[in-house]
C-alpha cells in the first residue's frame, strides 16, 4: 500500500494574509481527505496536501519549517518557501521574504535564524538565550541567531517577484528589498571573504546548509567538543536519533557557535576555528548576483555591477573550487588551502549559475555512480559509492528536495529540459509515496526526518505550477 500524502484533517484557517491566486481565498479550495488509498493520489490531492502544509505551518507573518522540530523561522527555508508560495498568494510570499530581512543586522549579516518570542523558551536548542543577539550591536530587537545559511534570497525575492509583477510593485516590494539583498551579499563578498580570494566562508556547518554533511568531518575534527552533559538537545525529542547528528558533533557545533558569540561576532580568518570556502554557498551567491541585476535593471537601478560581480564570482568559484578529476566542485578549507575531498551534493550546486563553463561535467557526474540522477531521488546528499554514505541520517546520504530543486533549475538552466522533466516526476512521486518529509532514502523513497516539512511542500508546489 503506498501512502496518500493528503490523509490528515484541514488546516485551521489562519491565513492571515488570506488571498491566493486570481483573488480566490487560499482556504476555499481547502478540502480533506482522511483516507489511506491503495492508488497514489491525484496531482490535484498532492497539490492540495502541499498548500495544507504551508498553511499549517504559516504564523501570520513567515513559515516555520516543521511545528515541532523547528518552530521559528529559518534563513534558507523561508527562501525555498517563498518560490513556492508565490503560487498560492504572491503577497504571502513577499512578506516571508520581508519578515526574514525586518531581522537583518545592521552589517548586513541576515541571521539564520529568526527567534518567535511567543514560542517556548525550551523548544528549540540553541534558542536566544543562547545566542544572545540582542545585546549585540546593530542586532534587531527581535531576537536571532548570529550565523547565516546559503544566499538563496535574491534568487527567491526574483522569482517571487516575476510570480505577480502588479502586486509586487504595487507593494513596492523589490524598491525595499533590494537595499537589504545588496546589504546581505556585500557582508558575504566583504566580512566572510576569509582568505581574500574572492570567495565568501562558511565558519560553522550550520551556515552550509547541509549541517552535518561528510564533507565537513575534517576541518570539524579539529574542534574540541563541549561534553554533552553542558546543554540539552532538543532535536531528539521529535527525530529519531539515528537520523540526527551523534553528541559529539553536536558538542562541536556549540563549541564554534559560542566562541563566535563571546567574539561578539567579529568574522576573520584567525577568530574561525572553522572556515570552509563552500560551492553551494558561493554558487547561490553568484546565481543571486544575476538575480539582483534583474531586480536592479526592473527598479531603474544600474544592473552592471550586479553583472560583473556574477562573472567575477562565477570565474572564482570554477578556478579555485572546481575539480576536474572529480567532476564537480569540492568545498576548500580556508585554514589549510586544501580541498575537502569528499563529493557531497554540494558540489553538484553551482549548476544554478547561469553561464558556469562546466555544466557538462557536472550533469556526467551526476548521471555517474555516485549521485545516480537517473534512478536515485531525490538526488543524495552524499556520494552513494563511499563507505560511510548513511541513506538514513541527516545529510550524509539521504535526499533533500531543495537540492534536487536546485539541480532541477540548473538543468533548465542549462538546455537539458528532459533530465529536469524525468528529475522533477520522480521528485513528485517520491513525495506522493512518503509524503513531506525533510528528507529520503534517495533508492528506497523512505521518508526520514520530520514530516509536514515546509520546504518539500513549498518545491514541490512549484515543481506542479511552474510551465
Ligand atoms: C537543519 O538545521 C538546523 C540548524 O540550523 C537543525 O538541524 O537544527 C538543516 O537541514 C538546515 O539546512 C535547515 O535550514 C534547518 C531547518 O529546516 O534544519
Amino acid at each position: 500500500m503506498t501512502a496518500c500524502t493528503e490523509r490528515h484533517p484541514a488546516a485551521p484557517d489562519n491565513n492571515a494574509a488570506g488571498e491566493g491566486q486570481k483573488g480566490m481565498p487560499i482556504e476555499h479550495s481547502m478540502t480533506a481527505c482522511t483516507e489511506r488509498h491503495d492508488v497514489r493520489c491525484s496531482l490535484e490531492d498532492l497539490d492540495r496536501s502541499a498548500r495544507r502544509v504551508l498553511l499549517t505551518n504559516w504564523r501570520g507573518h513567515s513559515t516555520v519549517p516543521a511545528a515541532r522540530l523547528y518552530p521559528h523561522q529559518w534563513s534558507w527555508d523561508s527562501a525555498f518557501v517563498a518560490i513556492g508560495l508565490r503560487h498560492l498568494s504572491p503577497a504571502r510570499a513577499q512578506r516571508e521574504l520581508e519578515s526574514l530581512f525586518g531581522a537583518q543586522w545592521s552589517d548586513g549579516r541576515l541571521p539564520h535564524i529568526v527567534f518567535d518570542p511567543h514560542v517556548p523558551a525550551d523548544a528549540y536548542f540553541p534558542g536566544p538565550s543562547f545566542w544572545r543577539s540582542t545585546a549585540v550591536p546593530g542586532a534587531p530587537g527581535v531576537p536571532t541567531s548570529g550565523i547565516i545559511q546559503p544566499p538563496a534570497h535574491a534568487l527567491a525575492a526574483w522569482l517571487t517577484f516575476q510570480a505577480d509583477p502588479s502586486t509586487a510593485r504595487a507593494r513596492g516590494f523589490l524598491p525595499r528589498l533590494y537595499p537589504r539583498l545588496v546589504a546581505w551579499h556585500r557582508y558575504l563578498t566583504t566580512r566572510r571573504d576569509l582568505t581574500g580570494s574572492g570567495l565568501m566562508c562558511v565558519v560553522h556547518p550550520w551556515e552550509s546548509g547541509m549541517d552535518n554533511s561528510p564533507a565537513w568531518d575534517a576541518p570539524l575534527s579539529r574542534i574540541t567538543p563541549v561534553p554533552s552533559t553542558e546543554f540539552t538537545r532538543r532535536d531528539l525529542n521529535h527525530a529519531a536519533a539515528a537520523e540526527r547528528p551523534t553528541d559529539t558533533d553536536y558538542g562541536r557545533y556549540v563549541r564554534l557557535a559560542r566562541d563566535y558569540r563571546d567574539a561578539g561576532y567579529a568574522d576573520s580568518l584567525r577568530g574561525h576555528a572553522f572556515a570552509v570556502e563552500d560551492p553551494l554557498c558561493n554558487a547561490l551567491l553568484a546565481a543571486g548576483e544575476h538575480a539582483l541585476a534583474a531586480i536592479a535593471a526592473e527598479i531603474g537601478h544600474d544592473p552592471q555591477p550586479h553583472r560583473s560581480a556574477a562573472a567575477r564570482l562565477t570565474h572564482t568559484l570554477t578556478t579555485i573550487l572546481y575539480d576536474a578529476g572529480a567532476g564537480m566542485f569540492l568545498p576548500r578549507d580556508a585554514h589549510t588551502g586544501t580541498h575537502l575531498r569528499s563529493h557531497s551534493v554540494g558540489g553538484l550546486m553551482p549548476l544554478v549559475v547561469p553561464d558556469l563553463p562546466v555544466a557538462p561535467e557536472l550533469i556526467k557526474t551526476a548521471l555517474s555512480d555516485r549521485f545516480r540522477l537517473r534512478d536515485a531521488c531525490p538526488l543524495p546528499s552524499y556520494d552513494l559509492t563511499a563507505a560511510d554514505h548513511d541513506p538514513g541520517r541527516y545529510w550524509r546520504g539521504p535526499g533533500w528536495v531543495n537540492t534536487a530543486w536546485l539541480f532541477w533549475h540548473g538543468l533548465r538552466l542549462h538546455g537539458e529540459p528532459a533530465l529536469a522533466d524525468d528529475l522533477r516526476q520522480g521528485l513528485l512521486d517520491r513525495v506522493r509515496d512518503a509524503g513531506f518529509r525533510e528528507y529520503f532514502d534517495p533508492l528506497t523513497g523512505t521518508g526520514h526526518g520530520t514530516d509536514e516539512f515546509a520546504w518539500t511542500a513549498a518545491l514541490v508546489l512549484d515543481l506542479l505550477r511552474v510551465p
